[in-house]
């Protein structure tokens, strides 16, 4: 019997892979490469059912005799580790994924297994399924624990602030092809400084959690990526208790605090105006009280530390971390207001010392440093925190501007969304 593999990732199942299957078993026994969570975390969004789940279905599927882990987007690793007499794809792939066709191809030749490709099944695709049904059928829990999933399988997530359904739709919907790689946000941040400023007031935790809630809710009916809330300081451990648990019925992943006392304003007036920390011991407390209130291990609490932000220190930083993360925290954000990323890459390596938890990074005055270098200091969430907002503010201005100046709109037809797009963008208008 000839041995022949192939790789799926089985999230959904349409006929499409049935024809796979079966054209697979014409040329030997089957071995199934499961994509793990990690693996298509290379290149999407991760899939609705974890491995296991996926496992369970592909056990249950006629003709496949063995599942194997296939731990990278590159098959390449599994095929000369196993060496199948077959390898089986879909053709589509030499327009999808040419190099990554090349390699496999290399890495057949080398002990003489065949490639054989099947005609893709049009009109039928995993990913435009997800896009259409599954967006708005995300169920809280399922909701709150992709965040810890994405964070296990991929080392640096990007966050941005969505601060009303129609600005994390954008989001939500967007997938950029760069190289062979698609890139894409991997969930939102309800920032207090937008869903304050967004109903014209300050930021001083005077939005109070009704408001945010239903503001989350509203995001949450036409969105399926996870959410990290800015809990601002939590206010009182009682209130932040409850809190915690109505965030956590909602679907939120998790929720950062600071370490501010009093009155709260945005740290990004740093000493500006008068903005004291919380005493280390009394935020532990809150924190280690917020942790014994959550319902389930997957949402997560993270300390967020202003030592930077109030021009205490690193050392000051990395004992609050690790004071915090004794507390129970899952995670740290370390903020600053510098325009270099110098000091939130400082604590960062020291941090590693003593930490593998989540670290957040809010790079809003820092904002040349790409990406990638967040990655190599070891951070592992990166948060856009008020972009789509000061976005939408600036094109508002200019739009009514315009129309004063010249007393008609059609100079500005083209800098706005048409209305024949407007009228497609919502399901169901027409
Ligand atoms: C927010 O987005 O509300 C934040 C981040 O808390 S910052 O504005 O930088 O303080
Ligand atoms: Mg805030």
């Amino acid at each position: 019997m000839k041995s022949v593999y192939i790789a799926l990732s089985l999230d959904f199942i349409h006929h499409g892979h049935i024809k796979i299957i079966n054209e697979a078993l014409k040329y030997g026994e089957i071995t199934l490469g499961l994509l793990t969570d990690k693996a298509i975390s290379e290149k999407k969004q991760i899939p609705y059912l974890n491995f296991e789940q996926r496992k369970k279905v592909a056990e249950n599927l006629k003709g496949i005799k063995k599942i194997i882990k296939q731990n990278e987007w590159d098959y390449s690793i599994n095929i000369l580790k196993y060496k199948p007499d077959f390898f089986i794809h879909g053709d589509d792939w030499k327009i999808n994924e040419p190099e990554h066709r090349k390699k496999i191809i290399k890495a057949l030749s080398e002990y003489g297994g065949k490639l054989v490709e099947i005609p893709h099944t049009k009109n039928i695709s995993s990913t435009k399924i997800k896009n259409g049904l599954l967006n708005i059928e995300i169920l809280p829990n399922v909701r709150v624990s992709s965040l810890k999933r994405i964070l296990e399988n991929k080392k640096i997530s990007r966050f941005i602030e969505a601060h009303s359904p129609l600005s994390a739709m954008i989001i939500e919907n967007l997938i950029l092809e760069k190289k062979d790689k698609k890139i894409f946000f991997d969930g939102f941040w309800s920032s207090s400084l937008t869903d304050s400023t967004v109903l014209g007031k300050p930021d001083i935790e005077a939005i109070n959690i009704s408001q945010r809630l239903t503001n989350i809710n509203n995001i949450f009916e036409v969105t399926s990526k996870p959410m990290i809330v800015d809990g601002d300081t939590g206010g009182l451990s009682q209130h932040f208790n409850m809190n915690i648990r109505a965030l956590e019925r909602q679907g939120v992943s998790a929720v950062i605090i600071e370490d501010k006392k009093g009155l709260k304003k945005n740290s990004l007036l740093g000493n500006e105006i008068k903005q004291e920390q919380e005493e280390i011991d009394i935020f532990s407390k809150k924190i280690s009280s917020g942790v014994k209130n959550k319902m389930s291990d997957d949402f997560m609490i993270i300390a967020r530390i202003e030592s930077l932000i109030l021009e205490k220190g690193v050392d000051d930083a990395l004992l609050r971390a690790e004071k915090y993360l004794q507390a129970g925290a899952d995670g740290i954000m370390i903020h600053s207001r510098q325009n270099s990323p110098d000091e939130v890459f400082k604590f960062s390596e020291k941090f590693r010392n003593f930490s593998d938890k989540t670290l957040v990074s809010v790079p809003t005055s820092y904002n040349t440093t790409y990406l990638d270098e967040f990655e190599k200091k070891s951070f592992n969430v990166v948060i856009y925190a008020n972009h789509m907002l000061r976005a939408s503010y600036e094109a508002m201005e200019k739009v009514a501007k315009e129309i004063l100046k010249n007393e008609r709109t059609s100079e500005i037809e083209k800098d706005i969304i048409s209305i024949k797009k407007i009228l497609r963008l919502i399901p169901g208008t027409i």
